[in-house]
């Protein structure tokens, strides 16, 4: 076990953890080079689409230093060796050298929608590569993940990447990581995960420095493990990923669910290579998966600890409470954005659930429960971390799945008073103990309530000194308060209180954009403040459609409707008839515009002038058009929602 060594790659995101994940399975021989991709780990289709990592990935990987030297006769002589500095490692040498390492890696998602994957894989490893890419220095998830990985008290290493730009700033990047991590320059590691350079002395730095794994009570007559992930595979079924803290687990073992107080018999255990490979048994301190041939999704729960007994003579529950072997596991994700979805078809509503159940599985940090619409029939309420979340899970649906879904305009939880009595899906909506009712969808809001509280966030932004200016001008556009600002070597971070609903229109992309990418966020809840705010309805047709409504600052609403009815107007399909598109706020319409029919003249081939006849014709084309109106639902991709939500 002294030579097992799990540790996870963290940074903002694009600072290149998934191209150095490259380079360490190409040094340790994990995957042969002409298999190599570029982000080999990022296997789901649509994070190759996307260039980004959506899911953690755990790699385990074999390290024989000497093989690796082998394979350089130029630098195998003994002198060498023994001298440290050209090797990068100063403590073990030949001992080093000829030994055998584990590596066990999880590469993590850099975006903060998939925050929760970096928080679960952090409980699972001992050490993290802390990477900044050097042409950008420190930005906020480098520090928001810093300081979570602080937290969870693993060893960091600092690593400053892409070197191979040879740009001066460089050097001001590593000023700032040995600044966060409190240490010297010198123990900051520059690489370039493209080229390879720097990346062999960073691993060794983690086999030297990341302790071996923890075992929790070595005398503990409990096997346990912890399940910090779970997919659903095709030909094996329902799959948790877990940590082992304490013995082994192995093939066809009888093992509890401790959680769910489920008894499963494991039918098959592995590792990922990063493909899953079946093997006999998954020990002490080590990165695995086992098949658990279970049905019923809501069977795996994150966190929740795997426990079997050690032997048979001494009977666990006998020894003490079950439940006081259960390992600490995870708070539960907080979703902010709300989106409802239906099935295109109602007949699908089964399907719909079976998919996202499946999401769910592999997708911790998705909530979802029923919802229900007059128009569009029976469908899910689902909760994400961010707007990126909901569109990443809504094309999921469609591509992994193929299942198509209308959505609801994302929204975020307001809490009104009303004398008005809510239904929701659940039956009515009681208020809190001061008279709130909390409500996930804008068509909930009534006209005539009392009083209004949106939810809040403190952001706090982080850019270079000189853009200080551009970046407050977002100042009145997203609806700042109470702004501060404080240094962090040569960048400034802003702190400021915004309406989340402000966050899900396009706070990233204009932030992104005043500050050409060198600004970056992170944002925590707080509370609720009350506003001035009033339901905004779309119909098309003279048709309210149920997705569309908003809840928006009474301030400039008319903009607001004149804009979305514009834009509204490029996103839909035409039709065979020409249809109005009216915005409806304070009982009346503010903003209104037509799409152009698809012009199919039904009288064309007629000539002279019985205009009964044409009347006729009209009258009956008029009733098609009605019944197909009634069925012409909205629907409108994840990507046109992000059109509708920029300023
Ligand atoms: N020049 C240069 N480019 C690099 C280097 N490492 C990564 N890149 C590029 O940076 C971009 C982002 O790389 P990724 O490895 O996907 O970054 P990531 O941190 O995994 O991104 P997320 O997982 O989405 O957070 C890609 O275009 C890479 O080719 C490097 O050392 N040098
Ligand atoms: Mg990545």
């Amino acid at each position: 076990m002294n030579n097992i060594r799990n540790f996870c790659i963290i940074a903002h995101i694009d600072h290149g953890k998934s191209t150095l994940a490259d380079r360490l399975l190409e040094i340790t021989g994990t995957v042969e080079k002409r298999k190599m991709k570029e982000q080999y780990l990022d296997q789901m289709e649509l994070e190759r689409e996307r260039g980004i990592t959506i899911k953690m990935a755990p790699v385990r990987m074999v390290y024989k230093p000497a093989e690796i030297l082998n394979s350089k006769p130029e630098i195998l002589n003994k002198s060498e060796i023994q001298n440290p500095k050209s090797l990068g490692f100063s403590v073990l040498n030949l001992e080093f050298a000829n030994s055998e390492y584990i590596l066990n890696l999880i590469d993590t998602p850099g975006h903060p929608d998939f925050g929760y994957e970096v928080s679960r894989a952090l409980e699972a490893v001992e050490g993290a590569i802390l990477l900044v890419d050097g042409t950008q220095g420190i930005q906020a998830q480098t520090l928001s993940n810093f300081y979570a990985a602080k937290k969870s008290g693993l060893k960091i290493i600092g690593a400053v990447n892409k070197v191979d730009l040879n740009i001066p700033d460089i050097e001001a990047s590593v000023r700032e990581v040995a600044q966060l991590l409190e240490t010297s320059p010198d123990n900051i590691h520059r690489i370039s995960g493209k080229t390879g350079y720097g990346v062999e002395e960073l691993l060794k730095s983690v086999i030297q420095l990341v302790p071996p794994p923890k075992i929790i009570d070595e005398n503990s007559p409990i096997n346990r493990a912890l399940i910090f992930d779970s997919f659903y595979d095709d030909h094996k079924g329902i799959v948790a990923v877990i940590r082992l803290f304490n013995g082994t687990v192995k093939n066809f073992n009888e093992v509890r669910l401790l959680a769910v107080n489920e008894k499963i018999k494991i039918k098959e255990v592995g590792f990922f290579v990063p493909q899953m490979k079946k093997v006999d048994e998954i020990s002490d301190g080590e990165i695995g998966y086992i098949v658990t041939g279970l049905k019923d999704p809501h069977k795996i729960k994150i966190g929740d600890t795997v426990i079997s007994q050690k032997s048979i003579r001494q009977p666990a529950d006998k020894i003490q409470k079950l439940e006081n072997y259960a390992l600490p596991g995870y708070r539960e994700p907080k979703p902010v954005v709300f989106v409802s979805f239906y099935p295109d078809d109602p007949d699908k509503h089964e399907e719909l659930k079976r998919s996202l159940d499946r999401l769910k599985l592999n997708d911790a940090s998705f909530v979802f429960e029923p919802d229900f619409s007059e128009v569009l029939g029976r469908g899910f309420k689902g909760g994400f971390l961010g707007k990126l979340h909901f569109e990443i899970i809504s094309q999921r649906l469609e591509k992994e799945f193929g299942v198509k879904t209308i959505t609801s305009f994302p929204s975020v939880a307001y809490k009104i008073k009303t004398k008005h009595l809510l239904k929701t899906f659940h039956g009515i909506s009681k208020p809190d103990e001061e008279g709130f009712v909390t409500i996930l969808n804008p068509k909930d809001l009534p006209d005539d309530y009392e009083e209004i509280l949106e939810p809040m966030i403190k952001i706090e932004i982080i850019c270079p000194n000189k853009l200080l200016g551009h970046v407050l001008g977002l100042k009145e556009l997203f609806r700042w308060e109470d702004i501060n600002t404080h240094m962090l070597a040569d960048k400034i971070i802003v702190e400021t209180i915004m309406p989340l609903a402000e966050l899900i229109s396009d706070f990233d992309d204009r932030l992104k954009s005043v500050s050409r990418g060198f600004a970056s966020f992170s944002y925590e809840s707080a509370g609720y403040k009350k506003n001035d705010l009033i339901r905004m309805d779309i119909l098309v047709a003279g048709e309210l459609v149920p997705g569309l409504s908003r809840i928006l600052p009474k301030e400039g609403i008319e903009y607001e409707a004149r804009k979305i009815t514009k834009l509204l107007k490029e996103t839909l399909p035409r039709q065979q008839f020409s249809q109005a598109i009216q915005a409806k706020a304070f009982g009346r319409i503010i903003a209104r515009e037509t799409i152009p029919a698809l012009r199919k003249d039904v009288t064309g081939y007629l000539y002279g002038g019985d205009r009964t006849r044409k009347m006729k014709l009209w009258k009956k084309q008029k009733k098609g058009k009605k019944k197909l109106l009634s069925m012409a639902k909205v629907r409108i991709s994840a990507e046109d929602f992000k059109k509708l939500l920029s300023k």
